[in-house]
């Protein structure tokens, strides 16, 4: 039986949030950023919907510089909620669980899935297993994604990212070859710009012409593992299989103060083992985080927080502990209450080495 793999991605992810929160942003250029407070506009861009990409507009621009592209067009800026994406990022997560044999979650919009199982290997069930999915998300949350299905990740890969924004991409195990042939090679998942240029010296540009490409050339070139990767990924033969389990979206930890109290510091001093948790929950995961959050459980109960976050994912321990005091302080300042238990969270976590996760064969040997 062939494999039926997919790959699903949420179109323009935070954006469309904000548009599907307030439709009255619709049509209008939306820009979601990350404001690193030094000055009024210093920042960037974490993402754009469609209508400011038509205008040059994208993720990791500074901020000053896509207003400046949309000037007159009536954009809309918005400071980026992470906790907002993270909580629809994990009820969709849930809900695609069930509707998949096994779903591996890539990112906080993405995620591969197998279902080969539930689709006897036809690929004509898996388009409307694919167009189910697409109806659930649009259903319950409102939001469009893209889908692609093919007989491995690569190819799920390459037809999810074709299909954008809102499309299906069902590439069956008897077109694969055709299909892949003429795409660059460095749209694969895994090539970057440095194994572009690499191949491009080698005169290699098309998919199709890596896949002709001598495994020993290509080994040589990039190592065993790498170029191994590299022939199987242009063939559509990469057997990398869908891995089950959710990935972690955040770290925490709290605990019950030794006596109720208001003191930043007292509360940032016993945190002082949670913030060791924390940082050994990031090295053994290999991740680093975004967002930091002092939780604060007041003494009627109420919970209390307050986040900062980084423009770039951070793994430094002592990032957060220079951050959390002045958390805490604020936190103090504006309960009006005493706190009874205050925490630690990291979110928004990233890969420490890539921003989505490759398979560990990806990675060059060592
Ligand atoms: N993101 C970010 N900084 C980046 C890239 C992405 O903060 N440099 C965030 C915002 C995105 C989300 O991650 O909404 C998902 O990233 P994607 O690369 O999937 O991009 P989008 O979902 O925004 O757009 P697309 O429709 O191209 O998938
Ligand atoms: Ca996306
Ligand atoms: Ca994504």
């Amino acid at each position: 039986m062939p494999k039926v793999i997919g790959h699903v991605d949420l179109d323009y992810f935070y954006a469309q949030v904000e548009e599907v929160e307030n439709p009255s942003l619709k049509g209008r250029p939306v820009v979601v950023c990350v404001f690193s407070g030094r000055t009024e506009d210093s920042g960037v861009v974490s993402t754009a919907n469609y209508k400011a990409r038509g205008f040059g507009v994208h993720s990791g621009m500074p901020i000053v510089q896509a207003k400046k592209r949309l000037k007159g067009h009536d954009p809309e800026v918005i400071r980026m909620d992470h906790e907002k994406y993270e909580a629809i990022s994990n009820r969709i997560m849930e809900e695609l669980g069930q509707m998949v044999d096994v779903l591996e979650p890539t990112g906080i919009d993405e995620a591969f899935f197998d279902i080969t199982n539930s689709t006897g290997g036809d690929y004509t069930r898996a388009r409307r297993l694919a167009e189910s999915i697409k109806a659930a998300i649009m259903k319950s949350e409102n939001l469009t994604c893209s889908i692609g299905i093919g007989r491995s990740k690569v190819v799920a890969k390459l037809g999810s990212d074709m299909a954008k924004p809102g499309g299906i991409t069902v590439i069956s195990p008897g077109t694969t070859k055709s299909f892949l042939e003429p795409l660059d090679a460095s749209k694969l998942y895994g090539v970057g710009p440095k194994t572009t240029t690499a191949l491009e010296e080698m005169g290699i540009r098309t998919i199709g012409e890596l896949a002709k490409t001598s495994p020993t050339e290509l080994e040589r070139r990039f190592g065993r593992k790498f170029g191994g990767y590299l022939l199987a990924a242009a063939t559509g033969t990469d057997a990398d299989p869908v891995v089950a389990g959710l990935e972690p979206t955040q770290f925490s930890r709290i605990v019950t103060l030794g006596r109720d109290t208001r003191d930043p510091k007292e509360m940032t001093e016993q945190l002082s083992e949670g913030v060791q948790y924390i940082q050994g929950k990031l090295t053994s995961s290999g991740k680093s985080f975004k967002t930091v959050t002092a939780i604060g459980i007041l003494v009627d109960l109420s919970t209390k927080t307050k986040s900062k976050t980084f423009e770039t994912a951070v793994s430094d321990l002592t990032l957060i502990r220079e951050t959390v005091p002045a958390l805490f302080d604020e936190l103090s300042r504006t309960a009006g209450k005493e706190f009874r238990r205050a925490g630690i969270r990291v979110s928004g976590l990233e890969d420490v080495e890539n921003q989505t996760s490759l398979p560990e064969f990806l990675r060059p040997a060592r």
